[in-house]
């Protein structure tokens, strides 16, 4: 168990840590006993600061809505147990909802006699199987929401038991609209009342009508033990180095990622995403959540099972939180560290020599975590390798948006038919991750190579070549860039002052696969709130307060605080403290498939040593074969 006292200064927070900073907050300000609290979280020390001491004071932030729907933060020195400072947050830019006010959406929903009327032009009257979904009011906010207020929109769903899934059932049509400030339902729109679906589409055990057998299990043992070691968050493996902890926004965050002692990034997080609508549908054209600073998408991280979330030798880490009515919640097993085998590292087949073999295996480091978010399941998977390469993987499941289909409602090429009475919606998910690099501990730059074919010419007289060209992006407007596979456009993370033994600086390159950008019209409120997702990446000199791609609070925002607003002033980023920030994911067009869940799907983003080595790091791996393996021979 952690003591009071923490061990690092970016050690995770503890349940009694929690406990202190909301009766600090709450002693020095009475009127606090009655606020919702959004999240809390550790305000990380300077990172100069960090570097030369370790005994630093501990700092959080508590953030939440106050009894008159007020949005507030509050600074506490943990070390000294005060409050520093409590400021207002206005409402046009506001904080996390809070559960409260998602509760309270739903209550003030059900009680409402227009939406109860609305059901009954339905045909329901026991709304003791109906689920609520609120979602975020701004973006498109109802026109009877007073400027500055806090607000939710929520659509609904019909179960025919507890333990149905609601959503095959969506009650098409009808969406409330909440002023949370005022406590009221200020309309209950209407379009028009099309027949609940009939069909259940459950995706439990029991609700399967039949399940193929069981398939011969695959057990993952370490019979020497694990290759990692785990001490507080700190993981150490193969010469990697790291912390990770759950940040109640982003999810999870790497901290000090080192490997052999050589500094890669100081901080890794999921700095928002957003996921717009692209039907015309009247319950879905309004929807662009940001999951991260709307809902708190670390506050949503799941309890991981054994064997099932994780398999093979699994070390857990916990994470607390702070639950809207001040208490402490413990999310058990919220960080998933383990290794997996991943195949052929190098290998090669001498045919001169007979066929001589050499063959080394990879494996991974894996440091993940989930969390859930309404309907839809993220997954944060990071991968470290033995060659240096980390690659962060996104995994997207759960249950699609969908409406009740109807031909006078829905179009080919907006909506899809993924069973005969329910059409989903075409959605994008885009996450934003910012990395702020401290390559071989230094200053950094940033470049972008294009590769490209040579003119014919004298030189090139067959038109058989073709060559890198790398340029420096030296201002903030030059490093708004897209991909380009076509021109295997990646883009480098440069040390000028370390050499390599050819005699260039070491870099790391981030090399995506294919990844969409934002497809809302840059001037809708979807383009201007989610600004970061218009292109795959962004870079900065860094500054500590700049950490959300969407905006610190995007609660009711129209924009303000984005990445457009935080790159405006064009800085110089020639050779900086470099802050990369990289959009990447996907645009999803529903299939029959993703009914009733959706199987995983992938995106991500690759970091690969170039130059960072002089040769091959993994030259040195033992070639051991598995003892354990059998064949049919
Ligand atoms: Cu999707």
């Amino acid at each position: 168990m952690m003591s009071q006292n923490f061990n690092h200064p970016l050690s995770t927070l503890s349940a009694s840590e929690i406990e202190d900073a909301v009766s600090v907050l709450k002693n020095s300000n009475k009127e606090h006993e009655n606020s919702s609290f959004s999240y809390i979280s550790l305000e990380e020390p300077d990172k100069k600061l960090l570097k030369e001491k370790s005994n630093i004071d501990r700092f959080v932030k508590i953030v939440g809505v106050d009894q008159k729907s007020n949005g507030f933060e509050a600074e506490i020195n943990l070390s000294k147990k005060e409050l520093l400072k409590e400021e207002k947050i206005s409402n046009k830019a506001g904080p996390t909802y809070t559960l409260a006010e998602i509760f309270k959406a739903i209550e003030l929903t059900m009680d409402d006699e227009n939406y109860q009327k609305a059901l009954e032009k339905r045909g329901i009257k026991d709304l003791s199987l109906i689920q609520i979904d609120p979602w975020p009011g701004g973006g498109f906010v109802n026109k009877n929401i007073k400027n500055g207020n806090r607000a939710l929109k929520a659509i609904s769903f019909l179960k025919d038991s507890e333990k149905d899934n609601a959503y095959a059932r969506p009650i098409q049509g009808l969406i409330a609209h909440i002023d949370l400030t005022e406590n009221k339902v200020v309309e209950v729109e209407d379009h028009g009342v099309v027949e609940v679906p009939k069909a259940h589409a459950r995706y439990d055990k029991d609700g399967q009508e039949s399940l193929r057998e069981n398939p011969k299990e695959i057990a993952i043992t370490q019979p020497e033990g694990v290759g990692f070691s785990v001490e507080d968050n700190l993981i150490s493996w193969e010469g990697w180095q790291l912390r990770a902890s759950i940040d109640p926004i982003e999810g999870l965050a790497l901290h000090q990622v080192s490997l052999n002692d050589r500094p890669i990034f100081y901080r890794a997080g999921l700095s928002d995403m957003v996921v717009p609508y692209g039907s015309s549908d009247p319950m879905h054209w309004w929807k662009a959540v940001h999951d991260g600073t709307e809902y708190g998408f670390g506050t949503m991280t799941n309890s991981l099972t054994l064997g099932c979330d994780c398999l093979g030798e699994i070390y857990y880490l916990d994470a607390h939180k702070l639950a809207f009515d001040g208490s402490v919640e413990t999310i058990e097993n919220a960080i998933c560290i383990h290794e997996e085998d991943f195949g052929v590292q190098w290998k090669h087949n001498d045919s001169t020599q007979m066929g001589y073999n050499e063959v080394r295996r990879s494996r991974r480091l894996v440091v993940s975590s989930f969390a859930t978010i309404g309907n839809y399941d993220y997954g944060i998977f990071w991968y470290l390798y033995l060659d240096g390469t980390i690659q962060l993987e996104i995994k997207l499941t759960g249950v699609v948006g969908i409406s009740a289909f109807h031909e006078d409602i829905h179009k080919p090429g907006q909506d899809f038919k993924i069973s005969p009475e329910l059409a989903s919606p075409i959605h994008q998910h885009l996450f934003n991750v910012r990395i702020d690099w401290d390559l071989d501990d230094g200053d950094n730059q940033l470049y972008e190579t294009n590769v490209e074919p040579l003119p014919i010419n004298n030189a090139n007289p067959e038109g058989t070549q073709f060559q890198a060209v790398s340029s420096h992006l030296t201002k903030e407007s030059e490093a708004q860039r897209n991909i380009a596979p076509e021109k295997s456009r990646s883009w480098k993370i440069v040390n000028p002052k370390k050499l390599n033994k050819v005699g260039l600086p070491t870099a790391y390159k981030i090399l995506y696969g294919n990844t969409p950008t934002l497809l809302s019209n840059p001037d809708s409120p979807p383009g201007k709130r989610a600004a970061f997702a218009k292109h795959n990446i962004w870079a900065t000199p860094f500054q500590n307060e700049e950490r959300s791609g969407g905006g610190r609070h995007t609660v009711m925002h129209s924009g303000e605080g984005g990445l457009e607003e935080i790159t405006a002033k064009d800085r110089n980023i020639s050779e900086c403290d470099l802050v990369t920030w990289l959009t990447f994911g996907v645009t999803h067009l529903p299939r029959p498939e993703d009914w009733p869940v959706m199987p995983v799907e992938y995106c991500g983003v690759h970091l690969i040593p170039v130059g960072f080595f002089d040769q091959n790091p993994t030259i040195n791996l033992p070639p051991s074969c598995s003892s354990k393996s059998k064949s049919n021979k």
